[in-house]
């Protein structure tokens, strides 16, 4: 059996819709995950849902609902809109399930045997919306807590800690030999920082089922539940080894948001270890979206509703915005006038435009048959196929669309240079008429077979109307002369239809 290359996002706390945010992660993920497909690996993509904890618990009891029952109705929605992105994820994790539930008391009962945890005595103060204890120290100079912590608490309590502390010399040691481990680099600059400079704090996994009991019970202590990030965390190993007929473990690449580093670059590997299994290759850090320059917020009512754009502009157009926009990274900000523009130059006129003239002329004045091969603008594809190849390896998706479009406006500066329309009048220009329709229709072809991990839908819909019936999933298969002649294309549609803005 050879190991797959396994993929995560984050797991999302069901507490309500999706929002910009978390399709943009999907997105992304689900991207890198077709690209080590298309580069012929194989490959198993997992996303899901986070359902333990105060969060969902009171959500749930705000809507006056179970919060089994609750989950379970927000699950269906939040499974829809995984089809909805034409994700590829291969499972989906809810951490309700038994198979996670098992899996994460038979862990809390080995560590404990282990001597991993300890009980003690905690005094101190508590946020809600982060479920996390603060102290003294977390108190901004004028004595109050920054408002991201929302309404925070006191509180003394007995709980169980992992000893976290003791690892912080190995933890550095690690990130410092494996230069890739979090990734972009500054964000393996914040977390080194952060663990030069702070003392470890051990790590509290449990919550009295008298404060919360809408958690995974610990199996050596029933008058406790596990604290939900222990539980959460946990889903990356636990579905792994819910496939035994797959070699998952160790995970590729976590796609994760800023916020939530430490959890991943600190507690996770730390745990992992303690439990004896090797560690995430990579950590991999998205930005956060704003809309229009502000923070994306409910109740401000500053959205941008996934559904509603996919809905009105088609499920690639959405991809293709937070993608092109975008780099894994830094911090994004969506504005309708941006996503319009974009899907008016660079779509409808870019890329729609060169597939329907080529495909029409082709109809127009070949009858639809592919004429004679001619390599005019191979060297042109071979190079965005090769930097896109190169770019994909290293994630770098942003880069990689930018290369494929190079390729579209030279093939439309192609057209507009050789003047087909021109030739057609002309008898005597009819072997160059066929040279230049060749290349035309041929770089459509290269074209979809690079653009399939970024919009799928688009690039099987350019492939139906070349007449390919296979899908164009393979990226050896952008090798320029695919197209025979004598091959019959399909019906040209326009892919993104020109609209009114
Ligand atoms: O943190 N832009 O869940 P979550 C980009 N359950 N990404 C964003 C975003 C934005 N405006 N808002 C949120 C949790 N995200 C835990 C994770 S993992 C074992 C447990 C991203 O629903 C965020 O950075 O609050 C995170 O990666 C993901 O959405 C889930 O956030």
């Amino acid at each position: 059996m050879s190991k797959r290359f396994y993929i995560t996002t984050a797991i999302y706390y069901v507490n309500g819709q999706p929002h910009l945010g978390h399709a943009y992660e999907m997105i992304i993920t689900d991207v890198i995950a077709r690209s080590r497909r298309t580069l012929g690996q194989e490959v198993f993509f997992l996303t899901g849902l986070d359902e333990h904890g105060q969060k969902v618990q009171q959500a749930a009891q705000a809507e006056k609902k179970d919060p089994q029952a609750y989950c379970d109705e927000l699950a269906a929605d939040w499974q829809a809109f995984a089809k909805k992105l034409e994700l590829t994820n291969n499972d989906f994790v809810r951490t309700t399930q038994a198979r996670h539930k098992e899996y994460v008391q038979a862990q809390l009962a080995k560590l404990h045997a282990g001597g991993q945890f300890y009980k003690s005595s905690y005094v101190g103060f508590y946020s809600t919306k982060e479920e996390t204890f603060l102290t003294e120290k977390d108190r901004r100079p004028d004595g109050t807590f920054d408002p991201s912590y929302g309404n925070v608490t006191e509180l003394k309590e007995e709980n169980y800690f992992f000893k976290l502390g003791a690892h912080q010399q190995w933890l550095i040691d690690y990130i410092e030999a494996n230069p890739t481990f979090v990734q972009p680099d500054y964000r393996r600059n914040e977390v080194l920082g952060f663990l030069k400079n702070n003392k470890l704090e051990d790590l509290c996994i449990s919550r009295p089922v008298s404060r919360l009991n809408w958690g995974i019970p610990l199996p050596f202590d029933q008058d406790y539940v596990t604290f939900v990030w222990f539980d959460a965390l946990v889903n990356y190993t636990s579905i792994a080894f819910a496939h035994p007929e797959f070699e998952l473990w160790p995970a590729d690449i976590h796609v994760i948001g800023k916020d939530i580093v430490k959890f991943h670059a600190v507690y996770w590997p730390i745990m992992l270890k303690a439990m004896g299994l090797p560690l995430p290759k990579q950590v991999l850090v998205h930005g956060w979206w704003q809309k229009d320059g502000a923070k994306i917020s409910k109740s401000t009512g500053n959205i941008v509703d996934p559904i509603a754009v996919i809905n009105e502009w088609g499920l690639d157009a959405f991809r293709f915005y937070v993608l092109r926009e975008l780099d894994i990274g830094p911090d994004g900000n969506w504005t309708d006038a941006g996503f319009k523009s974009r899907y008016q130059s660079e779509l409808a006129n870019g890329l729609g435009n060169l597939l329907n003239r080529s495909l029409s002329m082709l109809k127009k004045y070949r009858g639809g048959i592919v004429p004679a091969k001619s390599d005019e603008l191979a060297a042109d594809a071979a190079r965005a196929a090769d930097e896109a190849r190169a770019l994909l390896k290293q994630n770098q998706l942003q880069a990689a669309l930018h290369s494929i479009w190079g390729l579209v406006t030279r093939a439309n500066q192609y057209v507009d240079q050789t003047r087909p329309f021109s030739l057609a009048k002309n008898p005597a220009q009819a072997q160059r008429l066929d040279e230049v329709l060749y290349n035309l229709v041929e770089t459509c072809r290269v074209l979809a077979v690079l653009l399939w991990p970024f919009l799928p839908g688009t690039a099987v819909k350019i492939y139906a109307q070349l007449g390919l019936s296979d899908e164009p999933n393979a990226l050896n298969a952008a090798t320029w002369g695919g197209l025979s002649a004598g091959h019959a294309i399909g019906e040209p549609t326009p892919l993104f239809p020109r609209k009114e803005v």
